[in-house]
């Protein structure tokens, strides 16, 4: 009896405290709230009304991501509230798990390899030399490492680029995930700010799910193992408690604070997390849910996240969304891991994989999809380096397609291989090769050539045709033909190499498509015309080109610049400046009188430049040209 009554007791105080209406905290979670309670997330048609929720329940979070908010409202009012004025959106909340990776001992040649290893040596996994990215020390059988990866070929490791992991949180006391990489971060479960992982259950497989995933992305390798972008930075957001389990709010919550909150802004988002779009809770917030992913594309995030571990044909969420990578698993022999989910856009490495766990253990392997997420997070960050140090503008879009168009086809089924395994190396070949489209320029009709520089007068006429060859099948993965690369928009800038002679505005030439002209099935040569503002400053100008790709079959724009230096390099001068002085002056009637009644004057040198107006003789009309410019003070 005793018993019952202190039963009764703690029934009556949990009651007493939910009818308040105060959640200590703000950390509720779903499962946890008394019956007649929910967990809900709402979207406003206009401007975010806190007030118009709190008629009913308690505002926990405002989250601009979504224009909306979490709320616990009573379950009885949800419809009520669904049909206010200003109301878009009520959804449940609901839980969603990491998937606890198995794991196993490593395997007799991968023993061998690390006992072979010096104490200090750092653990190289054979995922990483499938990666692309180095020659492993623990190899898998049967080849020897035969390759060079993008490390050492592209010399890139990350530098400069930022990876949110989204996750149970990460153990950053790690001495090879702490900081300076690691760049902090927030834990959305316990609503505080620190993340440290707490996942940690062996009799349940919970070895610390982040700190697994985060070492596979990116550890340093001062210690025990290196990841695959070793020098990314990185942030901790956890939105899992210990038991692996944690609301869709709190990974909303992650994504709205990589949005609007971090600083600086995160390039790549890692989610080896999902929940298959099957209950009846899914058409409620699966438009939430997307809202908050395609917020986080369009903000130029990348998201890569895993297909899931059930063997189905298709994949988990947010893998499923369509600004989501999903990531499928591929074992040692080059086989699927038989419980990769398909709807793939490639596979990884995600069985039997290196990894260290929340305790700095990295003696074993460990086997899912949420493995296989980080290598294309990593890679990504080595892709972005790359691009940025050597000054190519590429953004999200583009970054996915070269991913997918670099994959081996390990002629897998395409429902659980997507494009095949992803390669760090070749995706960067593919950036460095101006993928998809290789571009020369040609210049004409302009007035001199100095120091090999064709030289246009400022008022008159760029002549430029840019020649356009598809080279999306350079790995033999694609066909398109240059017309299914649909040029959407298509851009010149002008700016000299010192950034002096920039137009005051950018200067946009071929707005349309149509004004482009295919030669065949792999070229398209693009002529520009463009008069040089008379506002600008003489010297060495420079073309940069952007175009916009639309690829058949995939609504993914994905953009590149093209700015490559000598051949988009040309000269603006005065006119009848013919020594590139800067001004008209005797000088140049000097270079003028000794060329004198020249005839049959031609490009490039134009009779010493003296035929200024290009009609074939040196004459009276040259020379009114350069009295007028030499009176009107050049
Ligand atoms: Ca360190
Ligand atoms: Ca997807
Ligand atoms: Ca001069
Ligand atoms: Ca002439």
């Amino acid at each position: 009896m005793c018993l019952k009554a202190g039963r009764v007791v703690s029934i009556l105080i949990l009651v007493l405290l939910f009818s308040a209406s105060t959640f200590a905290g703000k950390n509720v979670r779903s499962h946890q709230l008394p019956p007649n309670k929910a967990k809900v997330i709402v979207t406003f048609d206009g401007e975010i009304q806190p007030n118009i929720v709190e008629k009913y329940g308690q505002v926990l979070k405002t989250l601009k991501i979504i224009n909306g908010v979490v709320a616990v409202v009573d379950r009885d009012d949800i419809e009520v509230l669904q049909d206010e004025s200003g109301i878009k959106d009520v959804a449940l909340d609901v839980e969603v798990s990491v998937v606890p990776p198995p794991r196993s001992q490593p395997i007799e040649y991968q023993v061998q390899a690390i006992e072979t290893l010096e104490a200090n040596d750092i653990i190289v996994g054979w995922n990483l030399q499938e990666a692309g990215i180095a020659v492993s020390d623990t190899p898998p059988p049967p080849d020897p490492p035969t390759e060079i990866g993008a490390w050492n070929t592209y010399s890139v490791d990350g530098s400069g680029v930022v990876i949110a992991i989204i996750d149970t949180g990460v153990n950053y006391t790690l001495e090879d995930l702490n900081a300076p990489n690691y760049l902090g971060g927030y834990d959305f479960y316990n609503d505080d700010a620190d993340p440290l992982d707490d996942n940690w259950d062996p009799p349940n497989k919970h070895y610390g799910h982040g700190t697994l995933v985060s070492t596979i992305a990116l550890a340093q390798g001062e210690e025990k193992i290196k990841g695959t972008a070793p020098n990314a930075s990185y942030y901790a957001l956890k939105v899992k408690g210990s038991d692996g389990t944690g609301d869709v709010s709190y990974t909303i919550q992650a994504l709205n604070w990589c949005v609007n909150t971090a600083d600086p802004k995160p390039d790549i988002v890692n989610m080896s997390l999902g929940l298959y779009g099957t209950g009846p809770f899914w058409p409620d917030i699966e438009p939430i849910y997307r809202a908050a992913i395609d917020a986080a594309y369009n903000a130029g995030i990348i998201l890569v996240a895993s297909s899931g571990n059930n063997a189905y044909s298709y994949s988990t969420f947010p893998a499923a969304f369509n600004n989501v990578i999903s990531v499928g698993g591929h074992a040692e022999n080059q086989t699927l891991y038989a419980k990769s989910n398909g709807g793939v856009d490639v596979i990884a490495s995600g069985r039997r994989v290196p990894s260290m766990d929340m305790t700095g253990d990295a003696t074993w392997l460990y086997t899912g999809t949420s493995n296989a997420v980080p290598h294309v997070a990593g890679l990504l960050a080595l892709q972005l380096q790359y691009a940025r140090e050597n000054d190519i503008d590429i953004n999200n879009g583009y970054q996915w397609e070269s991913v997918k168009h670099s994959a081996i086809d390990l002629g897998l089924d395409p429902v659980y291989q997507g494009k095949g395994k992803a390669r760090a190396l070749e995706s960067i070949d593919l950036i460095a090769s101006n993928w998809p489209v290789d571009y020369n320029f040609t210049f004409s009709d302009y007035a001199f050539v100095d120091n090999n520089y064709p030289v246009y007068q400022i008022g008159e006429d760029v002549n430029q045709s840019i020649t356009l060859t598809n080279i999306t099948d350079i790995l033999g993965n694609t066909v398109e033909t240059i017309e299914d690369l649909n040029v959407v928009t298509t851009q010149v800038y002008y700016s000299d190499p010192n950034d002096q002679n920039l137009p005051s505005n950018s200067v946009e030439i071929f707005p349309t498509i149509s004004l482009l002209e295919p030669n065949d099935a792999n070229s398209i040569t693009l002529s520009l015309l463009y008069t040089i503002p008379p506002e600008t400053t003489p010297g060495l100008v420079k073309t940069t080109l952007e175009l916009e790709f639309n690829f058949v079959g995939n609504s993914r724009v994905i953009r590149v610049s093209y700015n490559n230096e000598p051949d988009s390099l040309w000269y603006a001068a005065i006119p009848a400046d013919l020594d590139l002085s800067n001004t008209v002056s005797l000088s140049d009637f000097s270079i003028f009188a000794e060329n004198w009644q020249q005839t049959a004057c031609t490009e490039p040198d134009w009779c010493g430049r003296a035929d200024i107006d290009r009609s074939g003789d040196v004459d009276w009309l040259d020379l009114d040209i350069i009295a007028d410019n030499w009176l009107a003070g050049f």
